[in-house]
C-alpha cells in the first residue's frame, strides 16, 4: 500500500509544472482530507500488533512527501525567479532615451535681453506686488477715483482699494516713496486687465523705467530711449517721438520704430503705416513727484512702460499673443 502510494506520488511529483499544481499536490496529500491524513486515521481500526509498524510506515511517508514536496517548491520558486529576471533584464549596452534640452520661453528671453541693455546703462532692477493698492496703481500717479483717464486700462478689481496692478508704473510710487534721486531703475513684471484678444492677453509683462535726478530732460529720455531701440532692434532702425498722453507724465509721448519687416514699405504688420509702436514715455508729472514728497523745482526725470509681448511678437513676427502661454512646446523649440 505505502509503495504504491510513494510511486503514485513520485509519479505526480514529477509532472508538476507549476507552484499552483503543487499547492493542491500538497492538499491531496497533506490535507485535512488528504490521503495521508485518511491513512493515519484509519489506523486506529488495525489490531494493536501492527499498529506500531503499520504508524511508522505511514509516518515514513509523510515525512518523505513533506521533504519532497518542500524541495520541488523550492526549486519551482527558483526557476520561477530566474525566469522572471530573464524576462526583465535590460541590455545596458543599448543608447538611453535622451530627455531633451529644456529651453528659455521666448517671453523671458526678451526680458532678459531688454533688462541688460538698460543695465548695461546704469540702471538698476526694482520689483514691486502684483496685488497693488489702487493708490499706488492709479492716485498716486495722478489717476483719481472716477478720472475717465481709468478707462484707458480695464481693471481687475479685488475690492475697492485693491487691484491687480494694471501697469508696473505703481512701482515708480513706491521705490520714490523709499529712496531720494538721484534714481535711475527699471522694474518689470506681470500685469493684468480685462483684455483678450489675439493682440491683448489678460495678463502680460512690462517693463517700467525711471530716471530722476537734477535737470534731467527730455533730451535724456530721447537719448536713453533711442539707444534702447538702437540696441533693441538694430542700429538703423528709425525711431519716432509721437505727443500723447498719460496722466503720470507731462508732455507723454508713444514712441514707433520704423517697420523691419518692409523696411517702412508698408505691411500687414505696421498696417500699411510704416511705423511699429513699441513704448510709452514721458517727463514724470510734478503732480506726481509732489506725491511721494520731491520737490519738483529740484528734481526732474522720465519715465516709459513697454509691454514685453509687443516687443516680442514684433521681433520674432508672432501674429498671436495666446502662443506665447499655450506652452505648445512645437511653437517654444524655435526660439
Ligand atoms: C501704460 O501702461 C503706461 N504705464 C506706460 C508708461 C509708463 C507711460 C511710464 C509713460 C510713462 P499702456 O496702457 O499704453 O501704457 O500700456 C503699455 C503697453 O502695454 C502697450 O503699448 C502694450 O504693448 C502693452 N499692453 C497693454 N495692454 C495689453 C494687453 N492686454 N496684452 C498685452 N500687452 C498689452
Amino acid at each position: 500500500m505505502s509503495a504504491d502510494l510513494s510511486n503514485t506520488f513520485h509519479d505526480e511529483l514529477q509532472s508538476l509544472k507549476d507552484l499552483s499544481g503543487l499547492v493542491q499536490l500538497r492538499v491531496k496529500y497533506l490535507g485535512k482530507k488528504g490521503i495521508l491524513t485518511a491513512e493515519l486515521k484509519s489506523l486506529s481500526s488495525l489490531p494493536a500488533e501492527e499498529r506500531k509498524a503499520a504508524g511508522k510506515r505511514v509516518n515514513d511517508l509523510k515525512n518523505l512527501i513533506e521533504s519532497e514536496l518542500d524541495a520541488k517548491e523550492a526549486s519551482l520558486k527558483a526557476e520561477a525567479l530566474k525566469a522572471q529576471l530573464l524576462s526583465e533584464s535590460i541590455d545596458i549596452s543599448l543608447p538611453g532615451k535622451s530627455a531633451g534640452f529644456g529651453r528659455q520661453h521666448p517671453l523671458s528671453r526678451v526680458m532678459s535681453e531688454i533688462a541688460d541693455i538698460f543695465v548695461k546703462m546704469g540702471f538698476s532692477i526694482e520689483e514691486g506686488p502684483e496685488v497693488e493698492l489702487d493708490k499706488y496703481n492709479f492716485e498716486l500717479l495722478n489717476i483719481p477715483k472716477d478720472h475717465p483717464a481709468r478707462d484707458m486700462q480695464d481693471t481687475f478689481y479685488v475690492s475697492d482699494e485693491i487691484v491687480l496692478r494694471t501697469h508696473t508704473s505703481p512701482v515708480q510710487v513706491r521705490v520714490m516713496q523709499r529712496q531720494k534721486p538721484p534714481l535711475r531703475f527699471i522694474a518689470p513684471g506681470r500685469v493684468y486687465r480685462c483684455d483678450a484678444d489675439i493682440t491683448h492677453s489678460p495678463m502680460f509683462h512690462q517693463i517700467e523705467g525711471l530716471m530722476i535726478d537734477r535737470d534731467i530732460t527730455f533730451s535724456n529720455l530721447k537719448a536713453v530711449l533711442r539707444t534702447f531701440v538702437h540696441q533693441m532692434f538694430g542700429a538703423d532702425t528709425a525711431v519716432r517721438f509721437r505727443p500723447s498722453f498719460f496722466p503720470f507724465t507731462e508732455p507723454s509721448a508713444e514712441i514707433d520704430i520704423g517697420c523691419f519687416l518692409c523696411k517702412q514699405a508698408g505691411c500687414r504688420v505696421c498696417k500699411s503705416t510704416g511705423w511699429l509702436e513699441v513704448l510709452g514715455a514721458g517727463m514724470v508729472n510734478p503732480a506726481v513727484l509732489e506725491n511721494v514728497g520731491y520737490d519738483p523745482d529740484e528734481y526732474s526725470g522720465f519715465a516709459f512702460g513697454m509691454g514685453i509681448e509687443r516687443i516680442a511678437m514684433l521681433k520674432y513676427a508672432i501674429d498671436d499673443i495666446r502662443l506665447f502661454f499655450d506652452n505648445d512646446a512645437r511653437f517654444l523649440r524655435q526660439f
